[in-house]
């Protein structure tokens, strides 16, 4: 019983307990690839419990030389990706980084992202935190289609 009580104490005095919670990760997953592609990127919704703006500033994984994050804009009619230094996450509110949209942009795969995979992902926060996370690695129909069909 004392062992339990002492736990119980621990626990509740741990300053990781609250802290951590703020920014939730969900469906985080990154785009299949052919076996030639050099390109892929990360999607998934991000939620912010807190009363403050937030902000992803960074991304890291090691299946990729490099990471960028991305929007996509309307140039006329023609769809561009563009790099954005941050991605906001609105106070008590959430983002999601979907196909068309904005994005974590991987570059120089070190090999192909096979489906059924996962790769680890290091997301970086303008006030430092970061968040470590697998990211499953799923097929993605088409870049720029938002309807689901059945
Ligand atoms: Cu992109």
């Amino acid at each position: 019983m004392k062992i339990k009580a002492l736990l119980l104490s621990l626990l509740t005095i741990s300053p990781f307990t609250s802290a951590c919670a703020k920014i939730m990760a969900h469906d985080v997953y990154a785009r299949a690839t052919p076996p030639s592609a050099e390109t892929s990127a990360l999607f998934g919704h991000f939620m912010n419990h807190s009363d403050k703006d937030r902000y992803i500033v960074s991304a890291e994984t090691k299946a990729a030389g490099k990471v960028e994050l991305h929007d996509v804009i309307m140039d006329g009619e023609v769809m561009k990706m563009r790099q954005v230094e941050k991605i906001k996450i609105p106070a008590n509110g959430s983002v999601t980084l979907k196909p068309g949209s904005l994005h974590i942009m991987l570059f120089n795969l070190e090999k192909p992202l096979a489906e059924g995979n996962t790769i680890p992902v290091k997301i970086t926060f303008a006030n430092g935190e970061t968040q470590e996370l697998e990211a499953p690695i799923k097929k993605v129909m088409s870049g720029m289609k938002h309807e689901h069909h059945h």
